[in-house]
C-alpha cells in the first residue's frame, strides 16, 4: 500500500482489518435487506447465482424481484429467498423491498419495458445501489442516463461493460485513469472487472485485487460478484470496504474451488459452495 500514490494492494491485513465477524446478540435484521433485481426468459440462471450469493454472504433477509418465468426456478433453487413478480417473461416494475440495499443487473435484459421503468426508478431514487451488466447496458445507451446513477453508488463493469459506458481506451492503465476520473465526477465507485480487478472510489483510490484465477472466466462469474456486493453493503459496511471485502472475497473462494475441481471445471456454483471456508479463514 503506497499513501502517496493513492494506490492500494488489497491483501489479508487490510481485508482482516475490514472484515466484522457475526455478533451473538443479533438476529436477521442485523444483518440487513437486500432485493435483487435480476434474470428474463433464459437468464434466471443469472437472478440464481447472484440470489445464492447474497444468501452465502450472510445477508438476513433477501428478496429477488425477478420475471414471473423464473418463480418455481428460483424458489426451488434457492428457498430461503422471497420471490418478488416483477413482470412475465422480463422485469417491467421496479418496486424494491422498503430499507432494502439493492443490486440490480444480471441477466435482467434489455427489453425496452424494462428500460423504460429502470429509467425512470433511476430517476426517483437516491440511495447507493450495485449496478451490473445489463443495469449497465441500458444506462450506456444515452449518455444522460449516467448522471441517474445515485451517488456512492457501485458500478461493476467487466472491460466490455466499461467501454459502452465510457469509451474505449487504449490499455488498461489507461482505463483506471479514466476510470478514476469518471468515479470523481459521478461520486461513485468503480469496479472494474479483469484479471487483476480495481476497485476505484470517488476520491481517486485505486484498490488491486490479487485473488481469484482464469477458472473465473466463464459466464455466471459476475453474477456472484454482484451478490456478494449486495449482501455486504446491506450488512452495514461502507461502499469502499464492500468494494475491497467483496472483490478479494470472490477471488479467493475461486481460488479454492481451483484448488479442489482445477480451473477447467470449477462452476461459478463450485465458488458459491467455497464461500464457507472464506469465512473460517477470516473468522
Ligand atoms: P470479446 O468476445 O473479447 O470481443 P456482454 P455478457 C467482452 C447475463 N448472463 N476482457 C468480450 O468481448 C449477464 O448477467 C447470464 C476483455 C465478451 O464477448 C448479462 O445480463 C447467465 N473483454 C448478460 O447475460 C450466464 C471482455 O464482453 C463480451 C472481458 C450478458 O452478459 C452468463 C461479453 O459481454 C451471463 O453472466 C474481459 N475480462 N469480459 C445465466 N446463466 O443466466 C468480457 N469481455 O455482451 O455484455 O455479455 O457479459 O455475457
Ligand atoms: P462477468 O464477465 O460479469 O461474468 O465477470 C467475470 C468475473 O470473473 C469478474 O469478477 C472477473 O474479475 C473474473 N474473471 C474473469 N476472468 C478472469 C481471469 N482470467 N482471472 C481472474 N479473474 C477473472
Ligand atoms: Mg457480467
Amino acid at each position: 500500500s503506497n499513501a502517496i500514490t493513492n494506490d492500494f494492494v488489497i491483501d489479508d491485513r487490510l481485508v482482516e482489518k475490514n472484515f466484522k465477524p457475526r455478533e451473538d446478540f443479533s438476529h436477521k435484521g442485523t444483518y440487513g435487506r437486500i432485493t435483487i433485481i435480476a434474470g428474463s426468459y433464459g437468464k434466471i440462471g443469472a437472478a440464481v447465482l447472484s440470489t445464492k450469493a447474497a444468501l452465502k454472504t450472510g445477508a438476513g433477509l433477501t428478496f429477488t424481484l425477478a420475471p414471473r418465468c423464473g418463480y418455481e426456478i428460483l424458489q426451488t433453487s434457492c428457498p430461503e429467498a422471497m420471490f418478488i413478480e416483477g413482470g412475465n417473461q422480463f422485469v417491467s416494475q421496479f418496486e424494491i423491498e422498503k430499507d432494502s440495499v439493492c443490486g440490480i443487473g444480471p441477466g435482467l435484459g434489455t427489453e425496452p419495458e424494462t428500460e423504460k421503468n429502470f429509467l425512470q426508478f433511476l430517476k426517483e431514487y437516491s440511495e447507493p445501489l450495485i449496478l451490473d451488466a445489463d443495469a449497465l447496458n441500458i444506462i450506456s445507451r444515452d449518455e444522460k442516463n449516467i448522471k441517474l446513477i445515485p451517488q456512492k453508488s457501485i458500478i461493476t463493469p467487466h472491460p466490455k461493460e466499461f467501454e459502452r459506458l465510457f469509451g474505449s481506451t487504449a490499455d488498461s492503465f489507461q482505463r483506471v485513469e479514466l476510470a478514476r476520473k469518471k468515479a470523481s465526477e459521478l461520486q461513485i465507485y468503480i469496479i472494474l472487472k479483469d484479471h487483476h480487478t480495481q476497485v476505484i472510489t470517488p476520491e481517486g483510490k485505486v484498490f488491486y485485487n490479487i485473488t481469484g484465477n482464469s477458472g473465473l472466466a466463464k459466464g455466471g462469474s459476475g453474477d456472484i460478484l454482484t451478490g456478494i456486493l449486495t449482501s455486504f453493503l446491506a450488512q452495514g459496511y461502507s461502499e469502499e470496504n464492500t468494494g475491497v471485502l467483496g472483490v478479494w472475497f470472490h477471488g479467493k473462494a475461486a481460488d479454492m474451488a481451483a484448488g479442489k475441481h482445477s480451473k477447467e471445471a470449477m462452476l461459478p456454483t463450485d465458488v458459491i459452495s467455497e464461500f464457507g471456508n472464506v469465512f473460517d479463514e477470516l473468522n
